[in-house]
């Protein structure tokens, strides 16, 4: 059995446990890893993520009155019930039923009429990872409302309103790629996402590379307030040009103010206009299967995250530096996410997965004192309607 199968197996019999039925609807929506483009998306850049075969799997069906019972198979099957006729208010005790009544209250702002539904959720998105298991939260239980009462949501409005939940009522200040992807994805393909547009292009992923992700179980300490103060850094290096949004201050701006701006500000911006200018040349490279090009551009990327974004750790550096030693000129590594720990994604030749699992089991844990879990992801669909 597959590991969707695994998920899908799990929620139904918990539902008819619980409810006493069978769930009329199977709702899936998948974490992602970003290739490429880090911390550009708040600043209305460019990104190259992929959503992943990990995910977050519903069972549900709808309800005649307006409760939502939402059962968390992987908390101890606890139970959150809120009636949509009351204020949907923030839970102090439990943060996962924040992501679900979040969701649940702007998909009513934002209009949508729907009923009351049982739902039983689990997932196999390693958490607090960077692999965006909220994101995956947030996006199946819109996508669960949309398939349970036929809303006319998009996917795009369905990522929209997650990630609305995410700033407003869990209070993270994130942009939309992880929400976007979650939504939107294509099997075997990445999607090069325009954070402005909204525009998305799919591109195709060669078929003889793996996609790596080795988690590095370094604790992302401080996420948040580090997360929001490159946030702020990155808003003061545009406000300095007049501007809102970094993606409207060209490269040669930049260098010429160099001087006049604040030099952490500086390199933080730094990090962003070059980052974008990665994005495109890497969505060409992909295309175009110039591997040695990707892999360029993923080790620059790397470098600038650490030394002009300061958002990579020791851990992960040394990670990505046995990766790189075994792939070569083969492939690309980089640290991916958010930062300040969780993973590294690489992409190599199928045949160079072996040689990078072992160097890693001999070498990481020696340096590091940590031990790393190892995933071999495959591209997929985004959230959608399984059964
Ligand atoms: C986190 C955020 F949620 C994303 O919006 C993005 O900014 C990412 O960090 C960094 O690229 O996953």
């Amino acid at each position: 059995m597959d590991k969707q199968q695994q998920l899908i197996e799990k929620v139904s019999q918990a539902f008819q446990k619980s409810f006493g039925q069978a769930a009329t609807h199977i709702v899936q929506a998948p974490g992602r890893v970003n290739l490429i483009g880090e911390h550009t998306d708040y600043n209305d850049g460019f990104v190259l993520p992929c959503a992943i075969d990990y995910q977050a799997v519903v069972a549900a069906s709808r309800r005649d009155d307006n409760l939502v019972r939402v059962e968390a198979v992987d908390y101890g099957y606890k139970v959150d019930e809120f009636s949509l006729d009351d204020d949907i208010v923030f839970s102090d005790h439990e943060m996962w039923v924040n992501y679900v009544r979040g969701v649940v209250k702007y998909l009513q702002i934002r209009g949508y009429k729907f009923g009351g539904a049982d739902i039983s959720i689990s997932g196999n998105v390693p958490q607090g990872a960077g692999l965006s298991s909220s994101a995956a939260l947030e996006v199946v239980i819109g996508q669960t409302f949309k398939v349970l009462y036929d809303l006319t949501i998009s996917q795009q409005e369905i990522a929209l309103n997650g990630q609305q939940a995410e700033n407003e009522f869990v209070g993270c200040a994130c942009g939309i790629m992880d929400q976007l992807i979650s939504a939107e994805g294509e099997e075997q393909h990445a999607l090069m996402i325009d954070c402005r547009s909204l525009e998305t292009k799919a591109v195709s992923m060669p078929a003889d590379l793996s996609v790596v992700i080795i988690n590095s179980n370094k604790k992302r300490g401080l996420v948040d307030s580090e997360y929001n103060t490159r946030r702020e850094q990155c808003e003061a290096a545009a406000a300095h040009f007049g501007k809102q949004k970094l993606r409207d201050v060209t490269f040669e701006e930049l260098m010429a103010q160099r001087e006049a701006l604040d030099p952490v500000v500086f390199r933080r911006a730094r990090h962003v206009l070059t980052e974008n200018q990665r994005v495109l040349e890497a969505a060409d490279a992909l295309a175009s299967h110039d591997v040695l090009k990707l892999g360029e551009l993923m080790e620059q990327s790397h470098v600038s995250m650490r030394d002009d974004f300061e958002i990579t750790a020791e851990a992960i550096d040394s990670l990505v530096d046995i990766v790189k030693v075994v792939i070569g000129d083969k492939g690309g590594v980089r640290m991916t996410g958010g930062g300040f720990g969780g993973c590294i994604v690489a992409l190599m030749p199928h045949d160079l997965v072996d040689p990078v699992r072992k160097a890693v089991a001999e070498q990481y844990e020696a340096k590091t004192g940590l031990k790393e879990t190892f995933y071999v992801c495959k591209a997929m669909n985004g959230a959608g309607h399984v059964a």
